[in-house]
């Protein structure tokens, strides 16, 4: 496997929504997504592998397995892959480098005439990144029984459409929605490779790393509230303004971070009526907030609850936070992780601050993560980035994990 190996598969998919920013728009149930689809089915039935979508809309991809008559063996599979969906203009790697480097971790090991003992299957999640319905992991959430069905169907993009609507119109039936409990108890490991994000593997001149932990962290929406008014009859005592509250809010939860020792990122905000000439009536804004464990995650929250809760009185504006989706500390499997360091020579271990469904399903079966060097460190923008020799290394690295996870 040479970098003109992962190339040619590669390029299959770089003209499957792409955006004049350079990045990517790969939102979920979208045309772009079923695009994805579309070339996942196709590599399935290229390999002979028996395709699968699940209940919550999630594919497989199943290499049966051919144990050696006689041999104890339960029937449970290895588990690989990512998912296709993007952050609005995000990058070519986050995801996508996962289901590739799987198929491509398939054919390498066909190639050396592997007859795996324990089925491979290729996983393709759905929603991962949250882009569009605003939950992370939401494909793994509902499959692990983590998400209400219902409030999921329920979830709305930014233009108002349910995912009950997005899925009918897409051909999936939303009422399946739910756990998948049978799934989880067929599968002995999962392992889903990533591009790393951020540049320690670039720092350390390694090409493949292995993941420890992810850090605990969550989305809360902000809802900041006011009147609105005329921006040149308005004299300012008079004004009952939310962008003041909001604008302070994003400073507040810049400096809670910095003090605890944590991440907090205002990066999507709405305002009504969003006119120049008026001040607004409302704001809403979502917080993303991580930190290295739950007391500094906490603190930061309470923290950022209070101080804009105080100015919001200063201000005379409404101010609420709700949570949207909260996930705690995950530490991977200490004995697969160290197996896997040791099988790739003793590769670098890091933790990440990145949401992954490995993350979800790692509360269910061993689970482990493999990431690529990524020179920028840049990931969710356009600049995310990868050589294709250190994405056949990463290829080679998988190959190696599933041969000694299920050969
Ligand atoms: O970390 C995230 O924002 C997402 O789960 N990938
Ligand atoms: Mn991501
Ligand atoms: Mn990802």
């Amino acid at each position: 496997m040479d970098g003109a190996d992962f190339r040619r598969l590669w390029d299959e998919l770089a003209n499957i929504g792409p955006a004049d920013t350079g990045g990517y728009l790969r939102f979920s149930w979208s045309d772009a997504d079923l695009a994805c689809r579309d070339w996942f089915r196709a590599q399935a039935a290229a390999r002979d592998l028996r395709l699968e979508t699940d209940r919550n809309g999630n594919l497989y991809a199943r290499w049966d397995a051919s144990p050696p008559p006689g041999e104890p063996n339960d029937g449970r599979a290895v588990l690989t892959g990512s998912h296709f969906d993007s952050v609005p203009h995000g990058g070519a790697y986050d995801g996508p480098l996962g289901i590739v480097s799987a198929f491509l971790a398939v054919d390498r090991l066909r190639a050396e005439g592997a007859e795996p003992k324990r089925p491979i299957v290729v996983a393709a999640f759905t929603e991962e990144e949250g882009g569009r319905f605003g939950v992370p992991c939401l494909g793994s959430r509902l499959m692990a029984g983590v998400v209400d069905p219902e409030r999921a169907r329920r979830l709305t993009d930014p233009g108002g459409t349910t995912l009950a609507e997005a899925m009918r119109a897409a051909g999936a039936d939303p009422d399946l929605l739910g756990p998948d409990p049978d799934r989880l108890a067929g599968t002995a490991a999962f392992v889903e490779l990533h591009i790393e994000q951020g540049r320690h593997l670039d720092e350390e001149d390694a090409p493949v790393g292995v993941a420890s932990a992810i850090w605990p962290h969550g989305r809360w929406r902000l809802d900041f509230t006011g009147e609105a008014d005329h921006a040149g009859t308005t004299r300012l005592p008079d004004r009952r303004d939310p962008m003041l509250t909001f604008a302070f809010a994003v400073l507040a939860a810049r400096k809670e971070a910095r003090l605890a020792g944590g991440l907090a990122t205002v990066g999507r905000v709405e305002a009504e009526p969003n006119a120049t000439n008026a001040i607004a009536a409302r704001v809403t804004a979502w917080l993303d907030a991580r930190a290295p464990d739950e007391a500094v995650l906490d603190e930061i929250l309470r923290g950022f609850e209070s101080k804009v809760s105080e100015r919001a009185g200063r201000d005379g504006t409404g101010f609420a936070i709700a949570p949207e989706s909260e996930t705690p500390i995950v530490e991977f499997d200490g004995a697969l992780r160290d197996r896997i360091a040791a099988l790739l020579g003793g590769a670098p271990v890091l933790p990440t601050g990145a949401g992954h469904d490995a993350g979800v399903l790692a509360a269910h079966v061993p689970t482990a993560m493999l990431f690529v060097r990524n020179p920028t460190g840049v990931s969710h923008a356009p600049r995310e980035s990868a050589t294709d020799e250190d994405c056949a290394a990463g290829v080679e690295a998988l190959a190696a994990v599933l041969r000694d996870l299920a050969c």
